[in-house]
């Protein structure tokens, strides 16, 4: 079963003004489709056709570098179209709000590290909040890796993730990387982040 590039929940335009149509346009049809497209291609023929994703990304040491980058690209696209949402924002809820002020003393603290761990990252890559068994942590991984993967230097599954790649922001904000990291938080959907966190 090849991989197949997933519907999002919401139009393109939905996240305005903090991210813009056109971004999310060429993020989904043509960034994210070509993860996809290459994952297939590296991955067709062999042992690893028939795995899910997270099984090919637990086990990414022992493949090609064409898989650790489009297979970390199909899964870190899914998991970000999926945690933004239209109407979203705000504040986490019940036990993951708990968990947050316990692991990083307040929402507001959680911001800024999590901010920080996207800005410190250098070149291109992602911030991750991570829960890894009972904890809570937040690191950034270079380019499409991520805490899945038995390669990661932090791992654990990821329930927040956000994409500082240029193509993520750069048609709106160009290199002000932080403005676009400071807009995020009006489109994240708590919901889903407390769902993965579950
Ligand atoms: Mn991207």
């Amino acid at each position: 079963m090849a991989f197949e590039l997933p519907k999002l929940g919401y139009e393109y335009a939905a996240l305005e003004p903090h991210i813009d149509a056109r971004t999310m346009e060429i993020h989904h049809t043509k960034h994210h489709q070509a993860y996809i497209t290459n994952l297939n291609n590296a991955i067709a023929g062999g042992e690893w056709e028939t795995k899910n994703i997270e099984a090919i990304l637990a086990g990414v040491s022992k493949l090609p570098a064409a898989v650790r980058n489009n297979g970390g690209g199909h899964f870190n696209h899914t998991l970000f179209w999926t945690v933004m949402a239209p109407n979203a924002g705000g504040v986490p809820k019940g036990d993951l709000l708990d968990a947050i002020n316990r692991f990083f003393g307040s929402f507001d603290k959680f911001k800024e590290q999590f901010a920080a761990a996207g800005m410190t990252r250098f070149g291109s890559g992602w911030a991750w909040l991570v829960k890894a068994g009972n904890e809570l942590k937040i690191t950034s991984t270079p380019n499409q890796d991520n805490p899945l993967m038995d390669l990661a230097e932090v791992k654990g599954t990821p329930i927040l993730g956000v994409d500082v790649w240029e193509h993520a922001y750069y048609l709106k904000y160009q290199n002000r990387r932080n403005e676009y990291l400071a807009a995020f938080w009006n489109v994240v959907n708590w919901d889903e982040v407390g769902r993965r966190f579950k």
